[in-house]
């Protein structure tokens, strides 16, 4: 059955894989899926055709045969559920690779685009000199955290697994800001992640469809 995801028709980080049909790519590549790719506009996704499959009019929604899902986490948890190379076999261990995919988006990911938001959206408001550190800080807590628990290893959990997959993407949202620099081994953490061959075909993808010339 062929699976087809949406994704921008042009991202507005010109193609630097923060798009979160990178997350969903890098998947699909993990676990050697083939996929097509449904390119869509900001105006496309706000209409009944696209809100049909993404109530929240975002991307990337990913479609196979009569299922039409949403939200990368639900994504990559059906990628990893239903092929190899994502989820432990062992139940245990499975459980606990879950458990770094919410931890990734659920207390790791929130304060980075709070952090994100306060200097691209609200960096102009009188208020942002004070609340950009604030809030930066908040970002650094649960990386301190993470850092601590990742120690020397090379994934969070054992082998690679779709856990460290989403942690990896959602710590690249940080590499402008300098923040992950503060951390080392977050940072080796994340080239890491960078140099997985699906995650190098996954990200020339959506750098394919962002450096071409729209008519
Ligand atoms: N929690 C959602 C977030 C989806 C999301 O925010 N997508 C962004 C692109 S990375 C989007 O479509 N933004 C356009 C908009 O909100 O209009 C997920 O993980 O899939």
């Amino acid at each position: 059955m062929t699976i087809t995801i949406t994704a921008f028709e042009r991202s507005p980080d010109g193609g630097k894989g923060l798009a979160r049909d990178t997350r969903v790519r890098w998947a699909l590549e993990e676990a050697g899926l083939p996929y097509e790719v449904r390119l869509v506009s900001f105006k496309a996704m706000k209409e009944p055709a696209h809100l049909a499959l993404h109530p929240f009019g975002k991307i990337p929604t990913y479609e196979e045969g009569d299922l039409a899902i949403f939200e990368t986490g639900a994504i990559v948890f059906h990628i990893a559920e239903h092929h190899a190379g994502l989820l432990p076999k062992d139940a245990t261990a499975r459980a606990r690779a879950i458990t770094w995919m919410f931890a990734a988006l659920n207390t790791v990911e929130p304060p980075i685009l709070e952090f994100a938001n306060a200097k691209l959206l609200e960096g102009d408001k009188p208020w942002a000199q004070e609340r950009v550190p604030l809030v930066a800080d908040r970002v650094r807590l649960p990386l301190r955290q993470l850092s601590a628990r990742l120690g020397d290893a090379e994934w969070l959990d054992g082998a690679f697994s779709a856990g460290d997959l989403l942690m990896v993407s959602v710590l690249l949202r940080l590499r402008m800001s300098g923040i992950l620099d503060e951390f080392p081994s977050l940072a080796a953490y994340v080239a890491r992640g960078e140099a997985r061959p699906a995650y190098k075909r996954a990200f020339a993808a959506q750098l394919a469809v962002n450096a071409r010339t729209l008519p």
